[in-house]
């Protein structure tokens, strides 16, 4: 007989998750979904106190079904990071080097860009992803010249780039209203804005694990000023790490409500925390179990956003194929060179073909359907 294998199972603290206001069955729960009926709060603590995995990904999945039918979306993409110099001090963050002369610090000259675009694209894509660290050395013109860059050379590629943070810092920086700096990148060729940085909204959560960067109010705010001016912006959630279910469950209300406000959502992202290379590396990252769990629960939630998006770059490809049976109806793309959860830990593929994300697909029984960023059709339905 061979060994029996030993499964390592790190040691979670479940006092984080005790807050249970008094267990509901999910029966009534259920009546209002299927009668349309939005969730409270108290639902939704009680859907993540209810270890009925199936049951809850089954209402989801009504949702889903009710919303899209089988149709699940992905794109044609790349990711971009022009500098991964920043000066916030994110403890989860693996990517980010504090200071310009870090082994291992890159910032892109315009030509740099320009080459790194050339190198990944091709007539089908249609995206590209833009993330920075927040360079205390730049001027405004690096950014706009860059946008301006890509519109001239790339006139077929969607730019969706710089998340709340970016844009908070810009503003500080520069000493421009947000109006102002979204304004003038929209001139120079964004055309969205990515879900980044909203981590938990709920300011105990953010005291710890991003003091120095934007806050949950103002993340909010830069997303309704984008969308009244006309950007369609998406957001995150990051979970598993210091936050309870409480404030999940108000990260997500806080999106529904401001989706109530200015409707500019697309798309909402759970980002599962990923423990490698950080200052977190302590807390073993969320179970498969609460990241199916956090993805149903957000579908049964934000009944307002179109999207539930499981970014298979960082759920990993098994797993976002189970995330589109628990609310999801969206992989994200062929996301050519994705740093940031590389370099928290992920092993997975570094890309995937448009073959590959259609055979992902279809193989849980789903549709495969190719869209732009904003959710256009691409091809034939
Ligand atoms: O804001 C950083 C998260 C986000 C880690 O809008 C981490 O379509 C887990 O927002 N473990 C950036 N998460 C990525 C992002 C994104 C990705 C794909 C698509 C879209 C979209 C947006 O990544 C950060 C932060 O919340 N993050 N480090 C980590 N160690």
């Amino acid at each position: 007989m061979g060994q029996t294998a030993k499964i390592k199972i790190q040691k979670r603290n479940p006092e984080r998750f005790r807050s249970n206001p008094g267990k509901k069955s999910l029966v009534e729960i259920r009546q209002k979904v299927l009668q349309g009926e939005r969730l409270s709060r108290e639902d939704g603590i009680t859907l993540y106190n209810c270890s009925d995995l199936v049951g809850i990904g089954h209402l989801a999945n009504l949702v889903r079904e009710r919303l899209h039918g089988d149709k699940t979306y992905f794109n044609q993409n790349f990711h971009m990071n022009a500098t991964n110099v920043c000066e916030a001090n994110c403890l989860f963050c693996s990517f980010a080097r504090i200071q310009p002369g870090d082994e291992q610090a890159f910032t892109f000259s315009l030509e740099q860009s320009k080459k790194f675009i050339e190198a990944r694209y091709h007539p089908e894509v249609t995206e590209i992803h833009i993330v920075n660290g927040l360079h205390q050395g730049l001027a405004f013109d690096y950014y706009t010249s860059l946008l301006e860059m890509i519109r001239e050379n790339f006139p077929n590629l969607h730019i969706k780039a710089f998340t709340a943070v970016e844009i908070q810092y810009f503003s500080e920086k520069y000493n421009m209203s947000i109006e102002e700096v979204l304004t003038r990148l929209m001139k120079a060729g964004l055309m969205s804005m990515p879900g980044g940085g909203a981590e938990i909204l709920g300011n105990r959560v953010r005291k710890k694990i991003c003091a120095d960067k934007v806050s949950g109010e103002d993340w909010l705010k830069i997303h309704d000023i984008a969308h009244k001016l006309g950007l369609k912006t998406n957001a995150t959630m990051l979970y598993g790490h210091v936050e309870n279910y409480e404030e999940r469950v108000d990260h997500l209300l806080a999106l529904r409500e401001q989706q109530d406000k200015s409707k500019g959502f697309q798309v909402f992202i759970p980002l599962a925390f990923h423990p490698e290379g950080n200052r977190m590396k302590n807390l073993p990252g969320p179970s498969a179990f609460d990241s199916l769990r956090t993805y149903a629960i957000s579908r049964l939630l934000l009944d307002n956003f179109p999207h539930i998006k499981a970014y298979w770059a960082m759920l990993g490809v098994h797993l976002a194929q189970l995330a589109l049976s628990f609310g999801a109806n969206d992989v994200d793309g062929t996301v050519v060179s994705e740093k940031i959860y590389r370099m928290a830990g992920n092993k997975g593929p570094e890309m995937l073909t448009k073959e590959q994300l259609i055979q992902l697909i279809e193989e849980t029984g789903r549709k495969a359907i190719e869209r732009d960023t904003v959710y256009n059709t691409i091809g034939e339905e």
